[in-house]
């Protein structure tokens, strides 16, 4: 999509500081770090929130998967423990409309409730 702010991360036409890629998805550090480790990770292809993922996704919900498992190794937060978000739609805060899981930690993350 040739507006989106994350289709340019993957198109290398922004910078970003890049943890882990392959074919199918990208992850690098949030521009805004809500904590010691704040990294997104997005499907390379537009996908505007979570709900556009379905059965036909196969390969990519195993790509992302994979990639939540990778960051939370490469950042060192596998063993401490870790949080990951996606936010769907204005309401739940999200900004950026392509699909990004953000992973948090590397600090004691307060009680989500609402
Ligand atoms: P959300 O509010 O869930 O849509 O999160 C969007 C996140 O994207 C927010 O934490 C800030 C981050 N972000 C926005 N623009 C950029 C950018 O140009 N580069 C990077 N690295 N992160 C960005």
């Amino acid at each position: 999509m040739e507006s989106c702010v994350f289709c340019k991360i993957v198109r290398r036409e922004l910078p970003s500081t890049i943890l882990y890629e392959n074919e199918h998805v990208m992850a690098f550090e949030d521009i805004a770090k809500m904590a010691p480790t704040h990294v997104l990770i997005i499907p390379k292809t537009h996908l505007q929130s979570v709900v556009e993922l379905d059965s036909a996704d196969g390969t990519l919900l195993t790509a992302l998967q994979e990639a939540v498992v990778a960051v939370a190794k490469i950042t060192g937060v596998y063993e401490t423990g870790f949080r990951v978000i996606t936010n769907v739609g204005e309401e739940a805060g999200q900004t950026v409309f392509h699909l990004h899981y953000h992973i948090l930690g590397g600090r004691k993350l307060e009680v989500l409730l609402g």
